[in-house]
């Protein structure tokens, strides 16, 4: 086990150092300044994959989608979220650099998932283009602001049926 999640801890970082970096890209594509001060500041928001649900069973086996939230709260506003700029992508137990691969939104809407008073946004994935299957640990979660400050999250997934003892 403990093997196991260092190979996670692993796969986040290079994960997210990935998103970042591609975020980055996809603000320079776009022909606006990369302020180093902006680009640096990354800000931490909260993920819920399949909102309601703990763990987060998803069946890897079949496609469809995959409810992701990103939880607004005191300092986020999801409404100054740049929705194309929202891409996901997973981490798995059984790392390789290939596996590395970003899926867009198929779509997101604003509206409160976990009725707490406060809007968050609900972003669907196609489980096809997230490539999960039983390694897959979790779901990286990142993009803009409109004033082009980046943001990211994280939440695990519960691959399944799958054997627990791989
Ligand atoms: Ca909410």
């Amino acid at each position: 086990m403990i093997n196991n999640k260092n190979k996670f801890l692993m796969t986040l970082i290079i994960a997210m150092t990935f998103l970042i970096g591609f975020t980055a890209n996809e603000v320079y594509a776009g022909g606006d300044p990369c302020q180093i001060a902006v680009c640096s500041a990354v800000v931490g928001v909260d993920i819920d994959i399949k909102p309601g649900s703990d763990p987060n069973s998803v069946n890897v086996n079949t496609r469809g989608v995959l409810p992701v939230a990103i939880l607004g709260g005191p300092d986020l506003d999801v409404e100054e979220i740049d929705i194309s700029s929202v891409a996901g992508v997973t981490t798995s137990v059984d790392f390789a650099i290939a596996d590395l691969w970003v899926a867009l939104p198929l779509r997101c809407s604003v509206g409160d998932v976990n009725d707490d008073g406060i809007l968050d946004l609900n972003c669907k994935f196609s489980k096809n283009e997230l490539m999960l299957d039983c390694w897959t640990s979790g779901l990286i979660v990142s993009g803009n602001l409109l004033d082009g400050t980046p943001f990211i999250g994280s939440d695990t997934i519960r691959p399944v049926p799958c054997d627990e003892d791989f």
